[in-house]
Order: structure tokens, then sequence, then C-alpha cells
């Protein structure tokens, strides 16, 4: 087992890597910009190095001065949470390199998933459903036009070397096609610095349903069952909760099998998460897949009992899984909302000082945060400052208890979306488990 690990990373996430380390007996270390010396993850990390200035392409991302900080603490390897260098394959060659264990999947395996092409022909080796679609980058317009209309519209335009649903181009008609194609590209190129696209039937109105993924350095590989992820705004989810509400029991094993073979099949060695599309027939076709930990991984260790992030820096070190797949037990159900520091409704961003803080407890809630009463929101880094999870025998219960514990959420001083999560919880077609990704963009608050 590692003697100490470097979290490369901030906020709730640095936290929740930190705890887990302390109940494995690993030491820590925590890194961080000048403006984040007053962070959790500093004070509760067992050591800390500055790493650079606020910005994050000088800290978070600065690859050189993490590797510095890892050099000189003797750490013998480095988590690197989600978002900033988690899914960067130089990041974790030059981990390698430096004689650091990389807390994630082999550089190769994020390569080949970070390729959105590359992704689609693997995982369909595997015998994994995708969408029609090209099978390598679509270069001109003509060609464009031709496969179009192969597929049949309305398809979706998207960046070989994006993700996230960044860059994404929906066309209905042949007439709209030259202008998005010609913008996916250039957005492509301004986002990735890669101008490739490739093309897909559109599926409308689907829903996002996630598998988690969990394997060894041994070739064991299981699933701890899906998410619903469809609750986003704007490709930034809101609210995701386990297990979803419309998958039949056959209809998990089914999608379970599938991520299962696609990640054995690349010799697949940490956790990871194969996203799918569920259209409205019940049919699920695979979308992307995620090299990282993801910020929903509770709602699913509410549901299993097993903790994600110790699997993963177990299974860094070498050790086999714990859990064969009938092992895994599906109990109850959970909700994940996030908070962010931001206007309820018009999701404008609102840092600044937390004057006045009150987390809610009680049976089957969970806060994962990393502020604190009189901390400072800083506005250089991601908005979300907690993620609330309940766990509850059945959904509706779980529902009411999200209810429940929103209300007794105190953050005052600046402005979150606690409210709009309190509106969410209260809605029928919510409540009903009625909804899609488009559930949002259509909702009137
Ligand atoms: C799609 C799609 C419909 N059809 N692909 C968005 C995130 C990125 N991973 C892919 N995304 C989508 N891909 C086809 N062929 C619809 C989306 C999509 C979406 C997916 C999940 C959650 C929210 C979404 C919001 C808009 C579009």
């Amino acid at each position: 087992m590692f003697h100490k690990i470097l979290i490369a990373n901030r906020g709730e996430i640095a936290l929740r890597i930190i705890r887990a380390c302390k109940e494995l007996g690993i030491k820590t270390v925590a890194v961080h910009s000048d403006v984040d010396s007053e962070a959790l993850h500093v004070k509760l990390a067992d050591e800390s190095i500055c790493i650079g200035p606020a910005p994050s392409a000088k800290s978070y991302l600065n690859m050189k001065a993490i590797i510095s900080a890892a050099e000189v603490t003797d750490a013998d390897a480095v988590h690197p949470g989600y978002g900033f260098l988690s899914e960067n394959a130089e990041f974790a060659e030059i981990c390698a390199n430096c004689g650091l264990t990389f807390i994630g999947p082999t550089p190769e395996n994020m390569r080949l998933m970070g390729d959105k092409i590359s992704a689609r022909q693997t995982v369909t080796k595997a015998g994994v459903p995708i969408l029609p679609g090209t099978k390598e980058g679509v270069h001109t317009t003509d060609e464009a036009k031709r496969i179009a209309g192969e597929i049949g519209y309305p398809v979706i335009i998207k960046a070989t070397a994006g993700g996230g649903g960044r860059g994404m181009k929906i066309v209905h008609s042949p007439a709209s096609l030259p202008n998005a194609f010609a913008a996916a590209r250039s957005e492509a190129q301004a986002g990735f610095g890669n101008p490739d696209v490739y093309i897909e039937k559109y599926c409308e109105r689907p829903r996002h349903v996630e598998i988690q993924i969990m394997a060894d350095k041994h070739g064991n590989v299981i699933h701890l069952g899906e998410r619903d992820c469809s609750i986003q705004r704007r490709h930034q989810k809101l609210i995701e909760e386990a297990p979803c509400p419309v998958l039949t029991p056959e209809l998990r094993q089914k999608m379970g099998d599938c991520a299962v073979e696609a990640a054995k099949s690349v010799g697949y060695t940490s956790v990871g998460t194969m996203e799918f599309l569920l259209d409205q027939n019940g049919d699920f076709y695979f979308m992307e897949m995620n090299t990282r930990v993801q910020v929903e991984h509770p709602v699913t260790e509410m549901i299993t009992g097993i903790d994600i992030i110790k699997e993963q820096i177990r299974s860094a070190a070498g050790l086999p899984l714990r859990f064969k797949q009938s092992d895994v037990k599906i109990n109850g159900h959970s909700i994940e909302c996030r908070i962010n520091a931001e206007h309820p409704f018009k999701f404008t961003p609102s840092p600044g000082k937390i004057n006045g803080y009150h987390p809610p407890g009680g049976l089957g809630v969970r806060v994962d945060s990393a502020v604190y009463d009189q901390y400072t929101v800083l506005p250089h880094y991601d908005s979300m400052i907690a993620k609330l999870i309940v766990h509850a025998d059945t959904r509706e219960e779980a529902i009411k208890r999200m209810a429940r514990a929103l209300d007794e959420y105190i953050i005052e001083g600046i402005k979150t979306t606690i409210a709009f999560h309190q509106k969410i919880m209260d809605n029928k077609d919510f409540i009903e488990g009625n909804f899609d990704t488009g559930f949002l963009e259509r909702l009137v608050l």
C-alpha cells in the first residue's frame, strides 16, 4: 500500500480523497494555489505545498509544480480527483516516469477513451450498442452532407477530442448542415486544439444513464449499477440519482454487462464510468467513457455501501478488488443535489464570504463540502460548494428527505442554488420520475 498520496485537486473532492486515505492509514499532501491557503483541504491534509498563483493554469494544472511537490514531500502516488489533470494522459505518463503511481487508468486507456471515435470503435468490438454514425472523422462539407443523408436527419456533430457536450451541433435539415459543420469544426479547434468532428444519429429526448465500473490490475472488472444524470443545464449536471427510476432489472443487467465487457476489452484497471443514452423505446447507446472518479460517485456509494475512492486507491496499489459482481447489492435509493454559489434561477456566479453556515444532518443525510462559516468562495474556480446526498428505502422517501435536508441547510452571505433544488423536489414530473435531458430547458420555474 502507498505510504503518502499527493492530492492534485481542491475543494470537496480533495477532502473526499483525504478521508479515504486517513481510513487506509495513508499520509496525505495537499497542494494549493496562493489564494487557497485557507482552504479546508489544506487544513485537513498532513502536509501542504503552494504550487502557484490563483489561475488554475498556473497551479492546479501546473504539472511541473505538482510533480516537484510530490518529490519534495516524498509522496509515492498522485490522486488527480476529477477535472484539472484527471484525464490528462501526458500527466499520467509523467507521474509514471517520475516513479509516482497515478491513481487512475493507464495513459493508453485515457488516450483511447479521450478520442471519441476510437472509443466508439473500441466498445463496438466489445458488443456495446452505439448510435448509427461515422467510423472516422469527417473532413469536408460534402462528405458531411452525404453521411447525414445516409444516417437520416436529425444528426448531431460532435468533436472527436471533445466530451461533456461542449461544441456539439444538432442538425435538422441539409440546409443547415454547412453552417453547423463549419461552426463545429472551428469550436473543436478553439476548444480542444483539434478540428476533427464526427456525425451521429441524433437521439431525441433521451435520459442520461451511466454505469459505474470498478476494475483492478488482475483482470477483475465489476459494475456498481447505474446513475440517472438527466437533470442537467448546459451540460452541467445538477441532480443525480441511483438507481435510475425507469430501469428494469433486465436492462440494468444488460447495460452493466456491456459496460463490464467494454472495460475488460481494453484492460481497464481503475474506476470509470460508461455514459449511455437511454431512448424513449428503452434502447441504450454508448456515448463516452469517463476515465476518472466522478462528482456524482456518492449516490452509488450510498446504494451499494462500497467506498469507491478507497477501492480505487487499493486497486492502484495493485490489490485485487474485494468484491465479486454477486457481492454487489443495490439497497434503497439515493439522490445528490449539487449546490452552487450561483443565483438559484439565473445561475449567475455568486462568489464571496459565507456569513452564517449550518449544514443539515440526521439519518440518511451526507454533505460532501469544503466550505465553512466565514470561508470566502473564490471566483477563480468551479462554483460547486457542496454536494447534498440523501439515502432512503424508496425514491419517494429520498425526495422527501432531500426536501427536508434542503430546508435545514443555511448558507448566508452568498447566493446558492438551494432554492432551485427545493423547487425540483416539489415538481410533479420529477417526483413521478418523468424526465429526460431536456427537462430543465422546458421547465418554467
Ligand atoms: C447525444 C445526444 C443525442 N443524440 N448524442 C451531451 C453530452 C455528451 N456526452 C453527449 N451529449 C449528447 N449526445 C446523440 N447521438 C444528446 C446529448 C445531450 C445530452 C446528453 C446527456 C445529458 C444531457 C444532454 C443534453 C443535451 C444533449
